[in-house]
């Protein structure tokens, strides 16, 4: 099966942080779990270039923007790489395979009558890129609940897109679709949303030049979220390109709450208008939110260094911190001692002690041999059958791009784990002679569990597997989807490492010290 799945394109206008990263992390535990699976994936990112917002920031920075640009989305790339993320592609919206794509439907809307020409006007929030009707002002300010900032009034000439007309088809498809947009709290906002009137949509600007040009009227640029949405259609060479053939429609667009409007609305629009396929599933997560619960922005200054982070803790702690910690349908709060703590409790003291605590043991008493078990009792039976239902548990949570729940799932199994090594108690076992069997079958036992976890972390911690495989004498062809509830895959006699520590604990006291 192929499975195509895009973050939002992100504005370079500053650099990225743990927040925007969040997204990005999810969608690339989506991609590797369906890789595992088999599918053919394909992972989109990229940047959203043509915004008014970049102009302005490049001015304050006395730059060009293309020049400004180029530098954050250097950052951007650097992050995804630090992060391990495993995009197939990065669109840049400057690049000429997007802006082609972009002008052709601009011209085919403009002449099948879906766009034409009028004059707007209104005001205009440069920080949400989005147009507001008087009405809709609050104390004459932007009324996006997360922005609040000052508006623009704008009279110009411009080209709008006829929304309106495709109002009752979209609410028609989204009714017909419940799967369409995700969580249900979103639909249903999009739901009302709809039915309280969808107005045409102004789609381009003549205040500025920054942006890809109307090909029939150069001097108008087209407004940055038509230009943005058609990334996921140009990035796979729509019309005629391969891989547009192979991957459209997309399985999943992930983002943040914020712009699931944009998703929701325009985007189906313009797609009905061009007869193009919608795409299954836009999945609209939380926010992470600081401690003081505002969002994380730069513009709010509560943003921390993510490079730093990832250095202090590892890459795999901070993408489980993330994916852990946003539960569905609400926000996150992040900050470093949340981190740490859950760094402490489930990285070092669940996992990464089950698996040390486990090790050492085939090594005291085997000399790292994995030994050959004897027959299940009854735990062992009881062990089977939970990984049977976790591994169903975590299918059906990331089929609902739900990794929080996926990652308690497996924890539910991680802490079962824990649990067999007190109650089987192999140092014990070890004193006596006639239980050598039984101590055979409890070591095997705790080998196996410990390729279940390498598995079944793989999507959310990518760094893990080649260690764990060499804890376990193997190579990563040990990490198989499908063997995460199966048992007996291990061969006796292969020699296992205790390894250092994959979580050591941190001092929260001697970091701040630091
Ligand atoms: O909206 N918590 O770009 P953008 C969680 N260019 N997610 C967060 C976050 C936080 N604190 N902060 C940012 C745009 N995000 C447009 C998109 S798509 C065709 C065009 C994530 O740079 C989240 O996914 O403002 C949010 O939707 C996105 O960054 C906004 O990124």
């Amino acid at each position: 099966m192929k499975y195509y799945i895009t973050t939002p394109i992100f504005y370079p206008n500053s650099s990225p942080h743990i927040g925007t990263a969040y997204t990005t992390v999810a969608a690339d535990a989506l991609a590797r779990y369906h890789r595992l699976l088999g599918d053919q994936v394909h992972f989109l990112t990229g940047t959203d270039e043509n915004a008014q917002k970049i102009v302005r920031t490049a001015e304050a920075n006395q730059t060009d923007p293309k020049i400004y640009v180029d530098g954050v989305v250097e950052r951007f790339k650097d992050l995804w790489r630090a992060l391990d993320i495993s995009n197939d592609d990065f669109i840049r919206t400057t690049e000429e395979r997007h802006q082609k794509v972009v002008q052709r439907i601009f011209t085919k809307l403009y002449e099948q009558g879906d766009i034409y020409k009028s004059e707007y006007s209104g005001w205009y929030c440069t920080p949400c890129e989005t147009f507001w009707m008087e009405n809709k002002l609050v104390e004459g300010k932007c009324p996006n609940p997360d922005c609040g900032r000052e508006v623009e009034l704008l009279k110009e000439e411009s080209y709008f897109f006829r929304l309106s007309k495709y109002q009752d088809a979209l609410l028609s498809f989204i009714k017909d679709h419940p799967e369409f947009i995700q969580p249900i709290s979103r639909r249903n906002e999009m739901i009302r949303f709809i039915e309280s009137g969808l107005e045409d949509l102004c789609v381009s600007r003549t205040t500025f030049q920054w942006g890809i040009k109307v090909p029939f009227d150069p001097k108008h640029v087209v407004y940055v979220w038509l230009d943005a949405l058609i990334n996921y259609i140009s990035a796979l060479g729509y019309p005629d390109g391969e891989n547009y053939k192979r991957y459209w429609p997309a399985d999943v667009h992930i983002m943040g709450k914020d712009i699931v409007r944009f998703h929701a609305i325009i985007w189906p629009i313009i797609l009905m208008a061009l007869d193009i396929p919608l795409p299954k599933v836009i999945y609209g997560h939380g926010w992470y939110l600081a401690k003081d619960g505002g969002k994380i922005s730069k513009s709010r200054g509560n943003v921390q260094d993510s490079f730093a982070l990832i250095q202090r803790y590892g890459s795999d702690a901070i993408r489980y911190f993330l994916l852990r910690e946003m539960q569905v349908g609400t926000d996150g709060t992040y900050s470093e001692d949340n981190v740490v703590e859950r760094l402490n409790s489930d990285l070092a003291n669940d996992f990464g002690n089950f698996i040390s605590r486990s090790l050492a043991m085939i090594v005291k008493y085997r000399e790292g041999m994995i030994p050959c078990p004897g027959q299940d009792g009854e735990l062992e039976l009881e062990l089977k059958a939970l990984s049977a239902e976790v591994k169903k548990a975590v299918d059906k949570r990331l089929g609902a791009c739900d990794p929080a729940g996926a990652l308690e799932e497996i924890w539910r199994f991680v802490a079962r784990c824990n649990k067999y090594v007190d109650e089987t108690a192999p140092w014990a076992l070890a004193k006596q002679e006639d239980q050598r069997e039984r101590l055979n079958t409890v070591l095997y036992t705790f080998a196996e569990c410990i390729r279940i976890m390498a598995i079944l972390t793989a999507p959310f911690m990518p760094g893990l597997p080649a260690k764990i495989c060499t804890l376990l004498g193997k190579d990563e062809k040990l990490i198989q989807w499908e063997e995460a509830d199966r048992w007996g895959i291990l061969e006796s006699g292969v020699k296992v490492q205790k390894g250092e520590p994959l979580f050591p604990r941190i001092d929260i006291s001697k970091l701040l010290m630091e």
